[in-house]
């Protein structure tokens, strides 16, 4: 989702004035934030575990309804409008239009009536750094329709909608992870999400004396999609041949080490190391969450290292700038864990780094990135917000 960098003290006064200067009406303005994943890697489309929060890298939106029947859009960023009829809603050449259109044919598509709107939105998520800019607008827009034409929609409804108009409109086959981290984030607080049953858990992270940071690569390899699908077979290959044994497992959230071990003649090495990876990433993230209960974030970060290995060696998602930072965080003491985070090739490595040793550890990636690969890394310290919300405007207070 193709959206630059902006500063969150003027961007929704600086969308909020555009939305006033292209439409004249007075929107409502709404929040989406990214996501980070701070362990449970590939597993929610295994029906497994993740462990994400929303944090304070975020869309924001100004819609209000024009009396039409067309969405008339203006992506800030891009500073690109475009109007679309909302009869006979397709897929669009205009790539961030379709995230868009995506969440209106879905609720089409669920028997709502879409009525004409004007949406301008923009804001500060890194673009293919893996912090999921695109169920951010995904969630942000199915968010102010349903407030917008007062739908009633359950907000957990909401986010499959969202999840589906990223399969049939962005053709990305994703889990549930992001668009549910997206709606459902707390402030200070990461969720476990059963990606089976949709059950969730908040568990308090304590920031006291750590922080999150975020080391974007800068890369984002073109494998990325395809071999994210081909990962999906993968698993789904390893299911079905189980199966023949085990009639109980239906996605590898059902698999054990020992039922792999069992059968591993039969299985090809790579579809075998796969399903290895996902069965150890699920177990991980249960005991992170114990981590996380005994207020162990030593243990804790020990899991992320131990994803990373799991996601470079036996998953084979990783790439070389992101296996160069982790193995960089992991000879740092100033890091308790780090590892590559969401889909791969590219993107962001999360790191859980000491307060006291935040400066110093910034300073060491990035001198040894920019040596080994000449890049400029960009790091992030991530912030745990609530997910997406309604943004109250004072216009009085707001320049015409
Ligand atoms: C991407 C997908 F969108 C998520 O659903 C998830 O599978 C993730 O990759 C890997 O954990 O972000």
């Amino acid at each position: 989702m193709p959206l630059a960098l902006n500063t969150p003290s003027t961007m929704v006064e600086d969308i909020v004035s555009k939305f006033k200067q292209l439409y004249r009406s007075e929107p409502i303005v709404v929040r989406s934030p990214g996501r980070v994943n701070l362990i449970g890697e590939h597993t929610d489309y295994n029906e497994g575990f993740v462990l994400p929060a929303a944090i304070n890298k975020e869309i924001y939106f100004a819609i209000a309804p024009n009396g039409t029947q067309t969405m008339r859009a203006h992506a800030y960023d891009l500073e690109e409008s475009a109007d679309f009829s909302l009869e006979n809603v397709q897929r669009s050449q205009i790539g961030w239009a379709n995230y868009l259109l995506g969440v209106v044919a879905q609720l089409q598509k669920a028997g709502h009536q879409v009525k004409g709107f004007d949406v301008v939105f923009g804001g500060n998520i890194p673009i293919g750094a893996g912090l999921s800019s695109s169920a951010a607008v995904e969630c942000g827009l199915a968010y102010g329709l349903d407030y917008l034409f007062a739908y009633n929609i359950e907000k957990f409804t909401l986010v499959k909608m969202a999840q589906k108009a990223e399969h049939e409109y962005a053709l990305v086959m994703c889990g549930i992870m992001d668009q549910f981290a997206s709606m459902y984030g707390k402030r200070n607080h990461v969720v476990k999400l059963d990606c089976r049953s949709l059950e969730y858990q908040y568990y308090p992270f304590d920031m006291a004396d750590y922080r999150i940071v975020l080391c974007d690569t800068q890369v984002k390899h073109s494998l990325a999609s395809s071999e994210y699908n081909t990962r999906r077979q993968e698993c789904e290959t390893g299911v079905a041949l189980l199966q023949k044994h085990y009639p109980e497992v239906h996605s590898l959230r059902d698999a054990t080490l020992d039922m792999l071990a069992q059968h591993q003649a039969e299985f090809d090495p790579v579809v075998y190391r796969r399903c290895t990876y996902v069965v150890q990433e699920n177990l991980r993230v249960e005991e992170a969450c114990q981590d996380l209960e005994r207020g162990d974030m030593t243990a804790f970060g020990q899991k992320m290292f131990a994803s990373h290995q799991g996601l470079q060696h036996d998953y084979e998602v990783s790439c070389p700038e992101l296996d160069f930072l982790a193995d960089l965080a992991k000879k740092s003491d100033a890091v308790l864990g780090a590892r590559m985070m969401g889909g791969g090739f590219g993107g962001c490595t999360i790191n859980l780094v000491k307060l006291a040793q935040l400066e110093e550890f910034t300073r060491q990636m990035t001198q040894a990135y920019q040596q080994q690969f000449n890049i400029t890394l960009k790091t992030y310290v991530a912030e745990i917000v609530d997910g997406t919300r309604l943004v109250p405007i004072d216009f009085s207070k707001k320049k015409a």
